[in-house]
């Protein structure tokens, strides 16, 4: 119960030292920063994009437990309870305290937190004369632990209803100098992904907690480290330069053969490449750094920023501002790279430097320095153990080799020859590409194989690997019984 009231008070006091400063999350931050490879990658396995609410309720169930242990304890000898209490102020205060976006304030949840939790467990293991003692312990125990649940959920909803929505709302886009092309519509085959996804249906991957809230009006854009030219520049600065529209399909290096950590877009933005030119990167800086607001980072090649694909600072996401879980205000987006190694969200600085020098967050956890994205396809319908009827079957999915292109796709029928799929037109070699097979089915069980080439020539490796280090390669295929 004083473990409850902890928590709730502190989550009041995070609506002004800021959400990543609330225990829970200052805690869960510090444990998926430090967690090693193996473990992380069967979260994200076992958990997909629900990992960060798993680490949120296994952490609260430990909490629970820890803090029983501590009650029972304390029930006998009252100092071991103020000791308990002590120790997860100070482990709430220093998490808090080391996350990368944390000032002094930060301590101040986690500290009255602490104070509130000590008071109501000495309140709660005072010596008590009544008769019915327990009753009364019992009573006084639930209308605190209650109180506590409600204190927490209002600071807890205030907080997060702080966020820079508003200002978001306020954001007027300019007008591309170089629009996207028009696109014709979707085939209209069930099942298959829509060449746009939606900004609700994007796949979302970060290590965000608690999504940091970056107000455009104080965003600045440091461009750093081995520069002829440091600058800085601000967001209506960045909207005043030429503005950019292209289709681009962003994949995540953790999606599986077969995933959908994968989605396109339509951005607005402004090309990395000129910005970059009036830095002037100095020679041997073979690596871009970008920062993001919550310090994480990411590490993208010089050369694949300057060698003219579309490299965007993005501002808009299919006609809107960038969702704030999407980036908001400005993120990367570079084709043909996964996003771990290009696309930063909340991207407050450019560091010019070496891959030498330094490594990017995922790096030391065991991922590739350098990720250019496999050339994959994906059958999104029929689905692994539906039952089609006999007869015409369209058989259909995505194929993408980000800034190569897709040159053919490939259905194999129960192991049989390789058959040629129809392709979807492309804007440019940047986007996933939509694909069809009218296959002839008959009644049983059969199993449909893909595979596609690039543009380069390559056909997309057979051989089965996990994501770790550089992406999942192998052959998706789906197993149905025709009815
Ligand atoms: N600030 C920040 N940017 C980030 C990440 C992150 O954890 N933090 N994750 C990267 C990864 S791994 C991917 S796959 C893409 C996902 O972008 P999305 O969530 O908009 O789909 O963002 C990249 N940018
Ligand atoms: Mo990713």
């Amino acid at each position: 119960m004083a473990a409850a009231v902890a928590l709730g008070v502190a989550e009041l006091f995070s609506v002004f030292a800021g959400p990543r400063s609330a225990p829970l999350v200052a805690v869960g931050g510090v444990v998926v920063d430090s967690v090693p490879g193996p473990v992380k990658n069967f979260a994200v396995a076992t958990f997909g994009t629900h990992d960060k609410t798993a680490l949120l309720v296994g952490t609260t169930v430990l909490l629970i437990a820890f803090a029983a242990v501590i009650g029972a304890l304390a029930v006998r000898w009252p100092p071991a309870g103020l000791a308990g209490i002590g120790v997860f102020g100070v482990v709430g205060m220093a998490a808090a305290l080391t996350r990368p976006d944390a000032g002094p304030l930060a301590i101040l949840p986690a500290l009255f937190g602490a104070a509130a939790g000590a008071v109501t467990l000495r309140m709660l293991l005072r010596p008590r004369e009544q008769v019915d003692a327990r009753r009364a312990f019992l009573l006084e125990g639930a209308g605190l632990f209650g109180g506590a649940v409600l204190v927490g959920l209002l600071g807890h909803g205030w907080s997060d209803s702080r966020d820079v929505s508003g200002a978001r709302n306020k954001v007027a886009l300019p007008a591309p100098a170089s629009p996207a092309p028009s696109l014709p519509a979707d085939p209209e085959v069930p099942g298959l992904s829509p060449f746009v996804t939606s900004n609700a249906r994007f796949y979302r991957i970060d290590t965000a907690l608690s999504i940091p809230q970056v107000d455009p009006d104080t965003w600045r854009l440091k461009i750093s480290g081995r520069v002829r030219k440091p600058m800085t520049i601000g967001f209506a600065q960045l909207l005043a330069r030429p503005m950019v529209e292209r289709y681009i399909t962003l994949a995540c290096v953790s999606n599986d053969v077969g995933g959908d950590l994968i989605s396109n877009a339509r951005w607005l933005g402004t090309p990395v490449r000129a910005l970059l030119e009036e830095a002037g990167p100095l020679p041997g800086a073979d690596q871009v750094v970008g920062r993001s607001a919550d310090g994480f980072t990411v590490g993208t090649p010089t050369e694949v920023l300057m060698d003219g694909r579309d490299a965007l600072l993005a501002v808009g996401m299919n006609g809107e501002p960038l969702p704030i879980e999407h980036g908001f205000p400005v993120r990367m987006v570079v084709p043909g790279l996964y996003g771990y190694v290009s696309a930063t969200k909340w991207l407050v600085e450019l560091e010019l430097t070496s891959f030498h020098d330094y490594s990017a967050y995922w790096v030391p956890r065991g991922w590739a320095a350098q990720a250019p994205i496999k050339t994959e396809s994906r059958i999104d319908t029929p689905r692994d153990g539906s039952k089609p009827k006999a007869g015409t079957v369209t058989v259909a999915g995505v194929a993408w080799a980000q800034h190569r292109g897709i040159s053919k796709v490939e259905v194999q029928v129960d192991g049989g020859p390789w058959q040629a799929a129809a392709l979807g037109p492309v804007p440019s070699v940047d986007t996933w590409r939509q694909w069809t097979y009218s296959w002839t089915a008959s009644p049983g069980q059969h199993r449909l194989t893909v595979r596609a080439t690039d543009n380069a020539g390559s056909v997309q490796v057979q051989q089965e690997a996990p994501p770790p280090p550089d992406g999942a390669t192998g052959w998706h295929s789906v197993g149905v019984t025709v009815i």
